[in-house]
């Protein structure tokens, strides 16, 4: 998601490491390559201008100077601002004091409204708080039809043209179904309205008075992260006419540079709430500034990995991986289960980037979610002993192992070298924080 940026800054930081002693000079260097690193993922200009304001001020100060580890401490200062920039604290939706709650969705065409309607639906759901969506664009014959379906696969009610009749106005639309929520006793009403390819009056207008109207206790603005500086400023736009509380970014899977999330919270001073991160309605995430600045400086970010891992893996079988990895009795066997598992939570490449340091360990491995077959193949090829001792892998068994597989000794010894680097991020990992890392720890 932040790929290059954290490359780049990560290009910074060794060099800086490098270094016995930091000067001035060398600070501006690196605020020099940082500021580059920025516009490159294409963060908004005076947003990476602020932003290195603040990172020298702090740079400059006499312990950075004067420190023995001058690369450390600038990841450091660095990771704190970001916090700050993408807004310190996790914001949740607000909640009403009488319920339903009140959602209101705005954003251009094709942001992912409708979508991400469905992912917080769903979210909301999980969390017991029963949730009723409403289908409030008239314009594109389909998306009444797509929130139904939406709707239909989560088992959540949704109210459109074909609750209020032909005629019903979008306004209409919105003000019926908060009205039938709240008869049916739902603690969350979603609104998914039309989006424009840009932005005109009229639309405005018309989310202008369904706000009026309903009065709702979040508008989020939607945009698609994709678009980079464009979704910022049309964010700006959004924001003069409606003042939204919140805003997503969708298609954060995508190979966007990541300038709209560093960006549209400085821009419009209203918290990211959530990303998006694929298609499916589990592709949802709570956006929390200072695990996202860990992602981008490559430190990795263990607890949403333990909280997606927490939603596939069975905690007893969990508990039990745990306690084999503590008595180093983790096999090729728990390793295959554990790619099983893994294969459920999403795209292999994104949950990578949450692993610290895996950035960089797993460099050039292919992450593509085909190579599990490959890895498959090869742990079938061996013997139910040498899956759990893998330290009697010779030559001539590895030979043997490939031969099975259809890959090559390479491909054995890569797997096997792998294994062992994962044994021992799990054994570290395991050190840093017992009982909470539980459910991380099998493929970490
Ligand atoms: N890869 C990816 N695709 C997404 C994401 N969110 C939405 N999409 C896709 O983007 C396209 C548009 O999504 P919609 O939810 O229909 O967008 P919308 O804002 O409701 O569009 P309109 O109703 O036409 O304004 C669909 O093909 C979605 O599957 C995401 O986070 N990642
Ligand atoms: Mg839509």
């Amino acid at each position: 998601m932040f790929d290059r940026l954290t490359e780049r800054l990560d290009d910074v930081f060794r060099k800086l490491r490098g270094q016995g002693r930091i000067t001035e000079r060398n600070i501006d260097e690196s605020l020099r390559e940082i500021r580059r690193a920025l516009l490159e993922a294409d963060v908004n200009f005076q947003v990476a201008r602020s932003f290195l304001h603040a990172v020298r001020d702090k740079a400059t100060g006499r312990e950075v100077l004067r420190s023995l580890t001058p690369g450390q401490q600038m990841v450091k200062i660095v990771h704190d601002e970001l916090v700050s920039l993408l807004g310190r604290q996790m914001e949740p939706v607000k909640l009403a004091d009488h319920p339903p709650t009140v959602i209101l969705l705005v954003g251009l065409q094709g942001c992912g409204k409708t979508t991400f309607a469905g992912k917080l639906a769903l979210d909301f759901k999980k969390r017991g708080r029963p949730p009723f969506l409403v289908a409030a664009d008239v314009y594109r014959p389909a998306a009444d039809e797509q929130l139904r379906t939406l709707g239909g696969s989560i088992e959540v009610p949704v109210f459109g043209l074909a609750e209020t009749g032909e005629d019903a106005d979008p306004v209409e639309i919105c003000r019926r179904g908060v009205e039938a929520a709240r008869k049916s006793n739902r603690s969350v009403v979603i609104l998914d309205t039309a989006g424009r390819l840009s932005i005109d009056d009229e639309m405005m207008d018309e989310l202008v008075e369904i706000r009026a109207l309903m009065h709702p206790h979040e508008i989020l603005f939607v945009a698609d992260s994709m678009l980079g500086q464009d979704a910022v400023e049309t964010a700006s736009r959004f924001y003069e006419r409606l003042a939204f509380t919140g805003s997503v970014l969708t298609k954060m899977d995508g190979d966007a540079r990541g300038g709209a999330a560093l960006s549209i919270r400085e821009v419009t001073g209203q918290p990211v709430k959530f990303i998006c991160t694929g298609e499916g309605l589990e592709a949802l995430e709570t956006f929390h500034p200072d695990r996202i600045a860990s992602r981008i400086l490559g430190m990795g970010d263990v607890v949403s990995l333990v909280e997606k891992a927490e939603q596939v893996f069975d905690g007893e079988k969990a508990e039990k991986m745990e306690a084999k990895l503590r008595q180093e009795a983790f096999s090729f066997d728990d390793f295959r289960e554990q790619l099983q598992a893994i294969k459920k939570m999403g795209p292999l490449d994104q949950l990578m980037g949450m692993i610290p340091g895996a950035g960089k360990t797993l460099k050039g491995v292919q992450l593509d979610d085909n190579a599990f077959v490959q890895v498959e193949a090869i742990i079938n090829s061996m013997t139910a002993k040498e899956r759990v001792q893998p330290q009697i892998l010779n030559g001539s068994r590895r030979q043997r192992i490939a031969r099975g597989s259809g890959t090559t000794v390479q491909d054995v010894n890569r797997l096997v070298k792998q294994f062992q680097s994962m044994q021992k991020m799990v054994k570290q990992m395991s050190r840093m924080k017992p009982g909470r890392m539980k459910m991380s720890m099998p493929f970490a």
